[in-house]
């Protein structure tokens, strides 16, 4: 027993020293890398990996070279802990990610014992930042916030006053429709409630409930594979109610989905980065690396941007001090100044409405 803990103590010393006179920096980045939701874990990657290329031609963070490792969650929350754990053996300094709330909120656990600082550049369900652990924060908005906005823009609108709310059963898809239907007010009111299975394919069942309720609008909480099918296969079965839903739609994926039935749905986001200034070169180098970026890939190369500049002001990869430095900051960033409240959520986070036109997502 004793030789055994002096074999553990040993091995820890080692690798303690190990990363002290290492030349190396390692960041963790983990999101959906394959499966249905790849293109929001493709996105994440590209932009943390740009925020990396650019400080690695800079001389790296405390004259060492930054390593990106990549790890895929695939949007499972039982595979975010496993890839959460390896990365903290990898012997990670902060991490980007993960994109998923279902993925973020368990592994967020497991850095907060690892005393990790995590940066999540897409999860959006308000019980990430709600669990006191002083390591983990967000780029991006909370759902209590985006399901106001969208409430209110619905219901400002008397187009709109017999609603249907349609969640996939996950954190993110549940927690956003249920914040959607606590901020109704005035005339509107909801007419069906009901939910899909995340993966499911043919919706036909529930939507011929739905067209039996005769809405004017339909809410959906959810992520475009699921959202792209039931727009299209509303619009095959004759409804003709608005479809609206929050960020996890954003993206050309699911326009291709829905194809023309895409027309006219309403989505919450950030504002368009074409009109942030501060986002201009981002956007011409990332253009030049990889095309187009998609709407999370600039949250993504923030976050990293941000831990490195923790890292660096604090002058150690002690994660007390970055946190300590991520809490008592403000930082400039590609989207504009960011700074963080006690529980690690962005200051100020402004949503905005978004309509698809003529096959593309143009801000309102
Ligand atoms: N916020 C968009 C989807 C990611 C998530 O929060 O689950």
């Amino acid at each position: 027993m004793i030789r055994r803990s002096i074999v553990i103590l040993l091995s820890l010393g080692l690798m303690q020293s190990c990363t002290r006179t290492s030349n190396i920096i390692r960041i963790g980045v983990a999101g959906p890398m394959t499966g249905d939701q790849s293109v929001f874990g493709r996105d994440e990657r590209r932009g943390a990996e740009l925020a990396v290329l650019e400080w690695n031609r800079n001389g790296g963070v405390l004259g060492k070279k930054i390593d990106v490792i990549v790890e895929d969650d695939q949007h499972d929350p039982r595979q975010a802990v496993a890839v959460a754990n390896r990365l903290v053996s990898d012997d990670v300094v902060g991490v980007v990610g993960h994109f998923n709330s279902n993925c973020s909120i368990p592994a967020s656990a497991v850095y907060h014992r690892a005393d990790i600082p995590m940066i999540s550049h897409g999860s959006t369900n308000p019980q990430l930042t709600e669990q006191g652990f002083d390591n983990v924060f967000r780029v991006c908005g909370r759902d209590d916030q985006q399901g106001k906005i969208a409430a209110d823009f619905v219901c400002s609108n008397p187009r709109f006053s017999r609603i249907a709310i349609i969640q996939d059963r996950t954190t993110y898809g549940q927690g956003l429709a249920d914040e959607f239907k606590r901020w109704l007010t005035g005339t509107c009111r909801v007419v069906y409630y009901g939910t899909i299975i995340q993966g499911d394919k043919d919706f036909r069942a529930v939507l011929t409930d739905v067209k039996s309720k005769a809405p004017d609008l339909i809410y959906y909480g959810g992520v475009y594979p699921e959202a792209g099918l039931l727009v299209k296969q509303s619009r095959q079965l004759g409804i003709k109610a608005v479809f609206m839903s929050g960020d996890g739609i954003l993206g050309p994926e699911f326009i291709n989905i829905a194809g023309s039935a895409a027309d006219g749905t309403y989505a919450t986001f950030g504002p368009d980065i074409n009109s942030v200034g501060t986002a201009r070169p981002f956007i011409e180098r990332y253009r030049k690396l990889y095309g187009e970026p998609g709407p999370y890939s600039i949250y993504s190369y923030v976050a990293a941007n941000i831990l490195l500049d923790a890292i660096k002001g604090s002058r150690t990869t002690a994660p007390e001090q970055v946190v300590n430095y991520l809490h008592t900051h403000t930082f400039d960033t590609a989207l504009g100044t960011i700074q963080f409240d006690g529980k690690g959520d962005v200051i100020h986070s402004p949503y905005v409405i978004w309509q698809v036109r003529n096959g593309h997502f143009v801000q309102q």
